[in-house]
């Protein structure tokens, strides 16, 4: 990039919003709407209601507005999460990384949604959940179990988090911002 360009591009930022749209999805009890709240207000529960439906959220960091669609992920839900995730810029994909019991059931969900043609391309978040719980999996255990090498036809990058002790949301909140799109 040339110096007036680059200059252009910071005029730019100042005057333009960014924005972007983006899905979490992920079992049930995965703490999807927890990090929500945590990127928005900074608030945490332990004494959360499971999302029935969808549930829609604009928060705004910077100059970047995001919308967030928290979708529940119970099983009789997950079949709508495909319809959610057409037009975003992000994929937000949630996993209890405390609980191996589920890994298999999230593993499969997630590349059944991948395989949709409608989703091609989009960049993929995946969070692994809940790492302040003793014996939650590292990432190396986590990109294994999830089979994520095998994901090669978009972007796909793992963090993992705790929206319990907020850690990490700084590195998930810089990500979606480097997602996002100036507005037209
Ligand atoms: N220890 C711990 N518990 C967490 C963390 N994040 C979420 N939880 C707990 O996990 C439970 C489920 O959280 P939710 O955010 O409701 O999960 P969800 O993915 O939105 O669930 P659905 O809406 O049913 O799909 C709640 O009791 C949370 O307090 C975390 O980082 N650490
Ligand atoms: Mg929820």
């Amino acid at each position: 990039m040339g110096l007036w360009e680059a200059f252009l591009n910071w005029l730019r930022s100042l005057f333009f919003k960014q924005e972007m749209e983006l899905s979490l999805i992920g079992l049930q009890n995965a703490g999807k709407t927890s990090l929500v709240n945590v990127v928005a207000t900074g608030g945490y529960s332990e004494d959360m209601i499971p999302t029935v439906g969808f549930n829609m959220k604009k928060v705004t960091k910077g100059n970047v507005t995001i919308k967030l669609w928290d979708l529940g992920g119970q099983p009789r839900f997950r079949s709508m999460w495909e319809r959610y995730c057409r037009a975003v810029s992000a994929i937000v994909y949630v996993v209890d990384a405390a609980d191996p019991d589920n890994l298999s059931t999230s593993r499969g969900e997630l590349h059944d949604l991948l395989s949709k043609s409608s989703l091609n391309g989009i960049p993929l978040l995946i969070l692994g959940n809940k790492i302040d719980k003793p014996g939650a999996l590292s990432k190396q255990a986590l990109t294994d179990e999830m089979g994520l090498k095998s994901i090669t036809d978009r972007e796909v990058c793992c963090f993992m988090i705790s929206c319990k002790n907020s850690t990490n949301i700084d590195s998930v909140i810089d990500w979606l911002v480097k997602h996002s799109k100036s507005k037209s």
